[in-house]
């Protein structure tokens, strides 16, 4: 597909070789089942407008040019207190009346980056109370204990709040091609459950503008676009920009799309997870049909909740292989300070090493030998694999579904060792924790076929998607179940465990273990590890200039362990854990925010441990002193990040919604969401229980 990087296409005009970059956003008309004004704010003027505007409202006359209060009703005096606010990610809902004889109308209130105020009107509706429902719902959303009954319930928990004939929770892979992960359809329907599409049939334009825009309405594929007047926007010179407007018409290309699918009708819903578009709720309608902006907003509620629904399942799953890890550190450090065999430890619970990956074979590859568990190559095989992995990028992992398609040279392995991940476990070369996952044939059932997503009519410049939506099975061979996000989360964490903990711990104590304290500072003050070492007493005998960068603080005039605790937030909790190191020699690992504000500063992971004399100096197994490690800890809790965008985008809907609301706050819609609110609320929280959970054996 040949393109001009340059030319991205303009609404409507995408063809076949730049459909991925048509700009969506400048769509220049709406659908007819609304109208649209945009206002010039020093004085109040309509500026541009829907075609369909004076008929639509009810006015006399057609509104360009029009100052706003001559349109009759209170819409001025609606919209006066959100001037104050800046109105650029969610729109403000408001009620209003219009026209002559007045209506009353649903109001969405914005501005767009193009500069105005943007105000859409649909016709109100009162909504009905379905908070008993929205509460069962709720209810169920909160047991579900798996991603499958979480979607599940969704599917069924949108359907029974607005009622389309197909409720789909629509999953994306890796790759960006996308699942039917979960359905609730009427019975005369056939089912679209499992069927995968391809990642060319949502381009990434309007992925990114869903992720700002999390809900989208098309009332009827038959309609007929009405274009704004005049097409440009008076402000900026440019086409308006309708990211944020829910009357925004569809591409041409995605209704016709729909169309072949037989679909009169949508509204879709996004979920973000981890501040990430991890899928959709997209629900068909065989016939147009409208929502109303109090149901819509529900939707869209209840879409946030269900995300942070699932960054909470998910983040559960990374807190428990935590737990495991840091289990494993304690035998693998124990190990240590026992005879020395932290390989044996690291292999001495093989299920659980294993299924912390879902691996069905691991394998550690060192200088002095090869450990493995399960089912793994050969010796010479995983020498070679090592060799390989050599050759790569040295990033902290290494994954592949598809060993052969990586290394033809390899493709031997291809039934044991399809998928492999693999992490460095020091700067030696060939040392690496290798996990295996066997070779996996499998039938993928596409709905259509995946290579051809497009048709090219008669006249070439005419663009169709595909017309078929019958079953295309696809054999996938020489590959593995792919690696989620949270197996290669947990591989690294494995990794970079063994790495820091053991590998660098160790040889610290070995070298440390050679000398008496007080010919150690010269050697190792310029050590590229973050490093304090303390001698029996607690006394530092030095800061490796790693250790000052890391903390960027000049470390020169420490002099105890105990003095270090000031560093950091809650300095009384890590004194204490110095003090069982240095009184009790027990090994400590915890997370420590550098800098006096606990917030902001860095988040590092610090290690303190015995360090013996070794064997054969004069006083074997002897204390020789301590070590504290330091290391950073980037990647937070995934679940962290979720919890902070869903309180922001909650918080901005609150303010929204309560303006919407203002006319009738004790309704029982209000109850009701207050209801998801709360519910979501008490979600967001367990997210972080989850993670302090997670840290529980560490504080114990
Ligand atoms: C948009 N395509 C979409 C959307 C979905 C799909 C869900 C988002 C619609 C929205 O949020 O309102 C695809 N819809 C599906 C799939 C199912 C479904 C897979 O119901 C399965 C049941 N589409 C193509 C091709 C192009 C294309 C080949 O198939 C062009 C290269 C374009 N799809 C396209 C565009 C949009 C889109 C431009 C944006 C529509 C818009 O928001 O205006």
């Amino acid at each position: 597909m040949s393109s001009d990087l340059s030319s991205a296409p303009a609404f409507g005009q995408a063809d076949l070789s730049n459909c991925e970059r048509e700009q969506i956003h400048l769509a220049g008309s709406i659908q007819p089942h609304g109208a649209l004004l945009a206002i010039r704010e020093s004085d109040n003027t309509v500026v541009q407008v829907s075609a369909n505007a004076a008929e639509f409202l009810n006015l006399d006359k057609f509104p360009l040019g029009e100052p706003l209060d001559a349109l009759g009703g209170d819409l001025m005096e609606r919209i006066q207190p959100h001037l104050c606010e800046p109105l650029d990610t969610i729109p403000v809902a408001l009620r209003c009346r219009l026209g002559n004889p007045a209506a009353t109308y649903d109001g969405l209130l914005h501005r767009p980056p193009t500069g105005g105020l943007i105000i859409e009107l649909e016709r109100a509706h009162d909504s009905r109370d379905r908070s008993e429902m929205i509460d069962s719902a709720l209810r169920r959303l909160l047991a579900a204990t798996s991603l499958r009954t979480l979607c599940d319930e969704a599917a069924t928990a949108v359907k029974d709040l607005i009622g389309y004939d197909r409720v789909m929770v629509y999953r994306f892979d890796d790759e960006g091609h996308g699942e039917i992960f979960a359905e609730q359809r009427e019975r005369d329907l056939a089912p679209l459950l499992g069927m995968r599409y391809p990642a060319s049939d949502i381009p990434r334009i309007a992925r990114r503008l869903y992720e700002r825009n999390r809900i989208r309405v098309l009332v009827d594929v038959e309609y007929e676009p009405v274009p704004l007047r005049p097409k440009v926007s008076p402000f900026a010179g440019e086409e308006l920009d309708m990211s944020l407007c829910i009357l925004r018409s569809t591409s041409p290309i995605h209704v016709q799309y729909l169309k072949n699918m037989g679909v009169a009708a949508t509204l879709v819903a996004s979920l973000m997870v981890g501040g990430k578009l991890w899928g959709l709720v997209a629900c068909h309608h065989y016939e147009p049909r409208f929502v109303q902006y109090e149901d819509r907003a529900m939707c869209e509620l209840l879409a946030e909740f269900i995300a942070t629904r699932v960054a909470t399942l998910e983040s559960h799953t990374q807190g428990q292989a935590e737990i495991w890890v840091r289990r494993l550190e304690q035998s693998m450090i124990d190990a240590i300070a026992r005879d020395g065999d932290w390989k044996a430890a690291l292999f001495e619970d093989p299920e659980t090493l294993l299924s912390s990956i879902r691996a069905s074979g691991a394998a550690l590859l060192s200088g002095d030998g090869i450990y493995s568990a399960g089912n793994v190559p050969s010796r010479e095989q995983l020498r070679g694999i090592g060799e390989w992995l050599d050759l790569q990028d040295r990033a902290t992992i290494y994954v592949t579904a598809s060993l052969a398609q990586e290394n033809p040279a390899l493709a031997a392995l291809t039934p044991a060792a399809s998928g492999v991940i693999a992490t460095p476990i020091s700067e030696t070369p060939g040392e690496y924790l290798i996990g295996f996952r066997p070779e996996r044939v499998r039938t993928v059932t596409w709905g259509g076929d995946p290579n051809e997503p497009v048709i090219v009519t008669k006249d070439p410049s005419v663009l169709s998607p595909r017309r078929s939506f019958a079953q295309w099975h696809q054999t996938v061979q020489g590959s593995s179940d792919p690696w989620t996000p949270a197996d290669i989360r947990a591989g690294r964490l494995i990794g970079s465990t063994v790495a820091d903990v053991v590998v660098r711990l160790q040889a610290l104590r070995a070298s440390l273990a050679q000398a008496p304290p007080a010919t150690v500072e010269k050697d190792a003050r310029d050590w590229r590890l973050p490093a304090i070492v303390a001698d029996p007493s607690g006394r530092v005998l030095l800061a490796t200039e790693a250790v000052s960068a890391l903390l960027q603080t000049d470390l020169s005039h420490l002099s105890t362990l105990d003095d270090l605790a000031l560093l950091f937030g809650e300095p009384e909790a890590i004194r204490q854990r110095l003090r069982d190191l240095v009184e009790r020699q027990q090994y400590w690992r915890g997370e420590v925010r550098h800098g006096v504000d606990p917030e902001n500063g860095k988040l590092l992971v610090a290690r303190g441990a015995a360090i013996y004399s070794s064997p054969g100096s004069a006083r074997p197994r002897a204390v020789w002193g301590y070590a504290v490690l330091f290391t950073e800890r980037a990647d937070r809790n995934a679940a962290e990040t979720a919890l902070a965008d869903f309180q922001a985008h909650i918080d901005r809907r609150r303010r929204s919604l309560s303006t919407h609301l203002g006319a009738k706050p004790d309704s029982a819609y209000g109850n009701m969401l207050a209801s998801i609110v709360d519910n979501a609320d008490s979600a967001a929280r367990e997210i972080t229980g989850s993670v302090e959970t997670a840290e529980m054996p560490l504080l114990l």
